[in-house]
């Protein structure tokens, strides 16, 4: 019987095929670049980028500013097109001001598949526009949650009394839309609902707290407001709570970190819609990996919702929806 020597093994192993494909260097490389890094939602999202990476053989760049807006987004776009990855997937903070600078990484032959928000209408690869050259746009469905918003806070306060949203700046696809949505809803069915202007926080959870204050000081008819967004809703919590109001001012939260999961044990907050953040990123690098490889693919993905609210926050099935930190 002969054992086999070193040389033999190596021989051996050169036509065993590897173990998994994932071992292999990393054939293409995908910038992820998010709204803002520190934000539970685009943290949770790159998680399910990341996922989706380590299964392809994908190495994913997560590279975004430190805050949520188009002067400091672009510079760290340029600094991306520059690395020349093989596909960027960007949460552009602007729907007009991003147009130019990602034509720019278009014109460098690099795809763009825009994740969470759009630029331009959000309609893409139709020949019409200057804003539809980007192959794909992986999304919640934004007015359907505003709608939904609009429908629990109407039910909390009972039809009846004044109500706004607080929202974080105009020209942002995603909270413009659940601004509109739950404005068309309140004004197709609850006509005792009076919605007051929109108070816009720049994304700040305290700009938003003392917004809430402030309107309550000039509307004491006050029953609700719609966090448009986990700053804004954040925010609005804690400017109840600091009024006094907790119960009085009802709560209706988009997104679902664990403050406002907290919120809602303690029933500062009615309900949070939880975005499936996680989803939007897996399916990101599995579109840049699919067009990559030559398959086409689909002009738009959306993503789901889950309701959280008292009756189910602890549920695992929906608790797996509260978003990482
Ligand atoms: O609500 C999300 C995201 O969908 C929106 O575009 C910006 O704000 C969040 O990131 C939450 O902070």
């Amino acid at each position: 019987r002969t054992l086999l020597g070193a040389a033999g093994l190596a021989a051996l192993a050169g036509v065993l095929p590897r173990a998994s494909k994932a071992q292999d260097a990393p054939k293409y490389t995908v910038a992820l670049i998010p709204g803002l890094t520190t934000d539970a939602f685009y943290i949770t999202m790159n998680r399910g980028a990341q996922a989706a990476a380590d299964a392809l053989g994908v190495e994913l760049v997560f590279q975004g500013a430190p805050n949520f807006n188009p002067v400091e987004q672009v510079p760290v776009l340029d600094a991306v097109i520059a690395r020349q990855p093989d596909a960027i997937l960007i949460a552009p903070t602007d729907t007009t001001q991003l147009v130019e600078p990602l034509r720019r990484a278009a014109d460098a032959g690099i795809p763009v598949i825009t994740v969470d928000t759009f630029i331009g209408t959000g309609k893409y690869q139709t020949g019409a526009g200057d804003a539809d050259f980007p192959l794909s746009y992986i999304a919640s469905d934004n007015v359907l949650g505003g709608r939904m918003a609009a429908r629990a806070l109407a039910e909390a306060i009972g039809g009846e009394g004044a109500v706004y949203v607080s929202n974080v700046n105009p020209g942002i696809s995603t909270t413009d839309q659940r601004e509109e949505g739950f404005k068309l809803e309140m004004s197709e069915n609850f006509p005792n609902i009076e919605v007051l202007e929109t108070q816009f926080n720049n994304n700040d959870a305290n700009n938003a707290a003392s917004q809430l204050q402030a309107v309550f000081a000039r509307s004491p008819n006050l029953k609700g407001v719609f966090g448009a967004n986990l700053f804004s809703a954040i925010g609005a919590a804690n400017g109840v709570q600091q009024a006094g109001q907790t119960g009085t001012i009802r709560v209706v939260a988009f997104d679902a970190p664990q403050s406002i999961v907290d919120n809602i044990k303690s029933g500062l907050v009615d309900m949070a819609i939880a975005q499936h953040p996680a989803e939007i990123g897996w399916f990101g690098v599995a579109a840049a990996y699919a067009h990559l490889t030559g398959q086409s693919i689909p002009v738009a993905i959306g993503t789901g919702f889950t309701v959280l609210d008292s009756s189910n926050v602890d549920d695992p099935e929906v608790a797996k929806f509260i978003y990482s930190e």
